[in-house]
């Protein structure tokens, strides 16, 4: 077919057309470049050294807490509580009461917003037969600085008893706390004398019992 020169330049046009905006089906197949996806994070910088303390065990990693161990410091005796020593019988147990008790109780006995501690003992079946002194619970006062004093006589705690258990409330409802102390014998119920004494109201309040008492829950 013969074309004149018109035609020659339409076809010679639809051709720089053609190869301008491509031909469908031809295009050369590139695969898609993998792309990392978008940061969630912002960096801060290189990685620092682990701290670590004073036994050297690393407190943190890269910067950040990775892994870090909860450590615990024994400071009884730097906070004054080492002159307890809780007892529950001989080494060997021989009776099943060596094997129980005793209890703590965390309250504000005299209402400074500080918690004090009730630390209730055990006892010895020499003691229960009275061929020894008894072991005593002891009340600390928290003296707000991190130690704590021993006020047991001056409160009026220290009954002699095979504590098992001990809970703290106000059973009264006078807005001070109160202590019920389970034992293997006469239950005691400390009511707060408000001024940091204690006295025992449990024969009154008929609480206690005798025998063998367990699980306190005063709330
Ligand atoms: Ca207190
Ligand atoms: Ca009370």
């Amino acid at each position: 077919m013969a074309l004149g020169f018109a035609g020659t330049q339409i076809l010679l046009l639809l051709a720089i057309l053609l190869s301008a905006i491509g031909v469908p089906g031809q295009q050369a197949s590139h695969p898609k470049t993998k792309q990392a996806p978008p940061s969630m994070g912002v960096a801060t910088g290189a990685a620092h050294a682990a701290i670590k303390d004073s036994h050297s065990r690393p407190i943190t990693a890269g910067g950040f807490v990775d892994d870090a161990p909860v450590v615990f410091s024994d400071i009884t005796k730097q906070a004054g509580l080492e002159k307890f020593l809780h007892r529950s019988g001989s080494p060997d147990k021989k009776t099943i009461l060596e094997t129980v008790g005793s209890g703590v109780a965390l309250l504000d006995y005299d209402n400074d917003g500080w918690l004090d501690i009730y630390l209730l003992n055990g006892s010895t079946i020499a003691a229960l037969k009275g061929k020894e002194t008894a072991p005593r619970a002891m009340l600390f006062h928290n003296n707000h600085d991190g130690t704590f004093s021993e006020v047991t006589e001056k409160a009026g705690v220290a009954k002699p008893t095979l504590g098992i258990w001990c809970g703290r409330g106000d059973y009264d409802n006078d807005g001070w706390p109160d202590i019920y102390v389970a034992n293997y014998g006469k239950n005691r119920l400390y009511h707060n004398n408000h001024d940091g004494t204690f006295t025992d109201v449990a024969e009154k309040a008929g609480v206690a019992l005798g025998g063998w008492s367990d699980r306190t829950y005063l709330g």
